[in-house]
């Protein structure tokens, strides 16, 4: 690597879930370095990581949060993630721009379980990570059980690098285990170096076998020593250590306790000697070392005033505030710590920086002058929304800004989609679960000054008819002048589901002319868009069979009044009945929640139709069923409570069902209602 490379700054990712204390643990990283005088907490209202008001008024991160420390001379770049299973995007896309990640943890082995999507899509992305068992000051298990939980949900080796000083209940130091030396919690301070205390002497060495035998799986000098029972040099530890984090072989697991900042110089340490640079990171994702500067967006943001900015990574080269990339102009050049962003004139690899108003750049386009590599490095699937919320502007005036606002949102989170319901005529918000859409609405409300109302969104449901009919309607006015006549004969009978509709006719001798047949069809198909029960109608066929006509009065239009007049009188003898649309769907979670995925389908009149191991995701099952859709708008709720968060699904559209007594009953009186 040349000098810039090595002196280019490093970015870590804090991730993890939801309350872990990454956000609390970014503070006092930043602390230790001397980035900030004085730490602030979640509580206050007023750490780097949660600066935006949506974050504040829920004291929880809303959004990736950027800030910049040196650690002994090093560079380094921190993104401070959200933890909501609900806000992954905004993490996953995150991870892109990260050399490593810190995975902060739990340290109750309950919760081990929460952390299982964000190891997997590590795993899948191959993204060099840690873990950092966090609240080590109020941990009950022990870091044995804490080990064995959090291995059941990583492929990957878990390589415990320290183990606990305790002193009654409290942990007070730790030993670490690569130097073999034994240190003491200072809050706010280094820990000091003690002498290892006698009673941790027999712990340390089998934990220290432990590590040595992991490590002796990657390098066959450590296995050979290993077995010859020679003690290996410090410095080969060292360099196994680091190479298989870098490598994806290991993950290393630390142990702390952010708010106390218990661990924090170890952490920091352990990045300094093992996150990969910049310039590897490149090579992984598949940047060839030479050539134009290159850069990915990983979060796109719009900010008053400032407008469009586009946070990116550098990969390669310079990149200078003017600069045209992929047909942009750079307009302003920013480097950000927290909430606050100073103008630059350029950033070399490695750096994080914010482009202004490059407004036809989306987030995962690759930049560069050329513009002619906007897809070549991967960029995370977009997760599939699981909830919708109906929305409309709170003031009347705001409805034509709406759709642009919600654009705008879907920008900045490619999570969230916009769907205009032909069905419902609803105009629905599409995302993660009521929380992200809320937090999205409030983002809206906060920058664009646009409020709305959102409310569970309708079940697009049809009818149908049982029964045939054979139908007269005629259509006669006189009036003034000329009048109007139609008159009509139709044979209405139902369809198999799915057939749709079908119009024919049989008309001969011209008894309706026609030019007039058309309008016969289109007067049936007007009426079909509500039936008798209130609801669009499908699954019917009507034939024109019989009619007359007058010479002057006969029109278009009263042979679609005379063929609504026959649909209206027939179609409530043909025995209207209500359809529900039924989902096919898949439930993914932890097989120890399989039964109660289970349950949850059969209470929400669901059809279970089997399970089987979710293809790639070790301990992990996906269930089949087919379910209402007025089941499944809430659906994400009751599956995330009763799996630690981790379960989701997935669903399409499959088929209409009849639905007869007293829930359809309910839903036709509710449509009563709502018609007035
Ligand atoms: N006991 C204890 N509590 C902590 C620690 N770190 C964070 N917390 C608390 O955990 C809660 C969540 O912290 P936060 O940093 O917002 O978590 P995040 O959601 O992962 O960003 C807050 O109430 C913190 O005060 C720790 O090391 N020990
Ligand atoms: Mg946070």
């Amino acid at each position: 690597m040349s000098d810039s490379q090595v002196s280019a700054p490093r970015c870590v990712a804090l991730v993890g879930s939801y309350l872990s204390g990454k956000t609390t643990l970014l503070e006092s990283l930043l602390h230790a370095c001397g980035a900030v005088p004085r730490k602030g907490t979640v509580k206050e209202g007023n750490t780097i990581g949660d600066s935006v008001p949506e974050a504040r008024a829920r004291q929880m991160s809303t959004e990736l949060s950027v800030a910049s420390a040196e650690f002994l001379g090093d560079p380094w770049i921190f993104i401070d993630c959200p933890g909501s299973i609900e806000l992954a995007q905004e993490t996953f896309n995150a991870l892109m721009a990260a050399d490593a990640a810190i995975v902060v943890c739990e340290s109750e082995i309950e919760r081990a379980m929460t952390v299982a999507p964000i190891l997997k899509f590590l795993e899948d992305h191959e993204i060099p990570h840690c873990l950092f068992i966090n609240k080590m000051d109020t941990a009950s298990a022990s870091v044995a059980e804490m080990i064995e939980a959090l291995q059941a949900v990583s492929s990957l080796p878990l390589v415990l690098r320290q183990v606990p000083i305790r002193n009654g209940e409290h942990v007070t130091g730790y030993v670490d285990l690569a130097s073999e030396r034994a240190y003491e919690y200072k809050p706010g301070e280094a820990s000091d170096l003690i002498e290892l205390p006698d009673t941790m002497v027999d712990r340390k060495e089998t934990a220290r076998t432990e590590l040595l035998e992991k490590l002796a799986d990657f390098s066959d000098t450590l296995l050979e020593q290993f077995l010859e029972d020679v003690v290996p040099e410090k410095s080969e530890i060292y360099k196994d250590l680091a190479k298989d984090m870098a490598e994806g072989l290991i993950v290393p697991v630390l142990l702390g306790a952010g708010l106390s900042d218990h661990g924090v110089r170890r952490l920091l340490k352990l990045l300094r000697h093992e996150v990969p640079h910049a310039a590897a990171t490149a090579a992984r994702r598949g940047v060839a070392p030479a050539g134009e500067a290159l850069a990915q967006v990983f979060k796109t943001s719009f900010v008053p005033h400032a407008g469009k900015l586009s946070l990116v990574r550098v990969w390669r080269g310079e990149i200078k505030d003017g600069m045209t990339l992929n047909g942009a102009r750079i307009a302003g050049l920013f480097r950000m710590q927290g909430h606050n962003i100073d103008k630059a004139g350029s950033a070399g690899i490695g750096e994080v920086v914010a482009l202004g108003r490059m407004d036809e750049i989306n987030t995962g386009d690759v930049l560069t002058p050329s513009g002619e590599a906007k897809d070549e490095l991967t960029w995370p699937e977009r997760l599939v929304p699981v909830y919708a919320l109906a929305v409309e502007a709170e003031n009347r005036s705001d409805e034509v800004k709406l759709t642009g606002a919600i654009g705008r949102l879907a920008e900045e989170d490619p999570s969230l989609a916009l769907e205009q319901n032909a069905d419902t005529q609803q105009m629905l918000v599409w995302g993660q679960g009521e929380m992200h859409l809320q937090i999205a609405f409030d983002r809206m409300a906060n920058k664009a000054n646009l409020k709305v109302k959102s409310h569970m969104p309708r079940v697009a449901y049809k009818e149908t008819i049982r029964k045939s009919i054979s139908q007269h309607g005629r259509f006669k006015r006189q009036t003034g002048g000329h009048g109007q006549f139609g008159d009509v004969h139709i044979d209405i009978k139902p369809l198999p589901r799915g057939s749709g509709f079908n119009f024919s006719q049989t008309i001969s001798g011209g008894v309706v002319p026609r030019q007039y047949i058309p309008a016969v069809e289109s007067g049936v198909k007007d009426y079909m868009n509500e039936g008798p029960l209130g609801f669009p109608v499908v699954d019917m066929a009507v034939t024109l069979t019989d009619g007359s006509y007058h010479a002057v009065d006969s029109s278009e239009q009263a042979f679609k009044q005379a063929a609504r007049i026959a649909m209206t009188e027939g179609m409530s003898k043909c025995d209207p009945v209500l359809l529900e649309p039924i989902y096919m769907v898949r439930i993914t979670v932890p097989s120890a929640y399989t039964s109660r995925a289970q349950r949850l389908i059969s209470g929400r009149r669901g059809q279970f139709l089997g399970f089987d191991a979710r293809p790639g995701w070790k301990g992990w099952d996906e269930v089949s069923a087919n379910m209402p859709q007025s089941e499944i708008r809430d659906l994400i709720n009751e599956l995330r409570s009763l799996s630690l968060g981790v379960g989701t699904f997935t669903y399409r559209f499959d088929h209409l069902q009849e639905i007869t007594g007293k829930l359809a009953d309910q839903v036709i009186e509710q449509r009563q209602a709502a018609a007035g």
